[in-house]
């Protein structure tokens, strides 16, 4: 095989590899949804495409002045979720052959926005996750805790003075759970979140794989 065919051959498959990504729809996905004065804190009202848990005090949004250390990656709010706190919403149907990618970024809060006490520097995490059909351990797909110090099952930080991205993947191939509802979580304990992002990535199965770089053979063989 000669130089410029496998150059070509490499592009094609660099475009194919790419194209299948897309952005999904994530409603209110930088918390900007809610008018929140500057300099303010106030419980996040639902309704706003995110669903919270029950409880009130867990959730909580704000738009800190320019003078704060910290600053939301995305626009002018970013949400506060502490222990058992969850904020979640509905996404499409789960795809077949598909990578969802969730990515958020997170940052360790200094005080609880709710009684203003200092939090310990030890227990700060934020979960995301991916589940099938609602928010429930049976339709768990995927998640992880990102830490402050060293929570029990995380090796990345997170920290007070600036938000950190993070990102979980699952693929849906051969699972039970297509067709079924996707849902976002962001839950547990006292984190800020901003920019939530989720990506579908269509996994090509190997057979159209072959295909693909064969139909690119025969068409670079032809303008040969
Ligand atoms: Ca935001
Ligand atoms: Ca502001």
């Amino acid at each position: 095989m000669n130089r410029k065919l496998l150059l070509s051959l490499s592009v094609l498959m660099l475009v194919c590899g790419t194209s299948f990504g897309a952005l999904l729809n994530v409603n209110n996905p930088s918390f900007e949804g809610q008018v929140q004065a500057d300099g303010t804190t106030t419980k996040f009202v639902n309704a706003l495409s995110w669903t919270k848990t029950a409880t009130e005090t867990r959730v909580w949004m704000r738009n800190p002045l320019s003078s704060d250390v910290l600053q939301p990656t995305n626009g002018a709010n970013m949400a506060y979720v502490t222990f058992n706190g969850s904020l979640y919403q509905t996404i499409l149907p789960i795809a077949e052959n598909t990578r969802y990618t969730l990515t958020i970024d997170l940052a360790a809060a200094t005080n609880n926005p709710d009684t203003g006490a200092a939090l310990t520097t030890s227990i700060a995490f934020g979960e995301i996750g991916l589940y099938a059909n609602g928010f429930n351990p049976t339709s768990l797909l995927t998640n992880q805790r990102f830490g402050k110090t060293n929570p029990d099952d995380t090796n990345t930080e997170i920290f007070t003075d600036h938000f950190e991205t993070f990102s979980i993947s699952w693929d849906s191939t051969a699972s039970s759970k297509i067709g079924q509802t996707l849902w976002i979580t962001i839950t547990t304990g006292q984190v800020w979140v901003d920019n939530v992002r989720l990506d579908a990535t269509v996994i090509p199965e190997p057979a159209s794989m072959m295909l693909l770089t064969f139909g690119g053979l025969m068409i670079l063989k032809k303008k040969r």
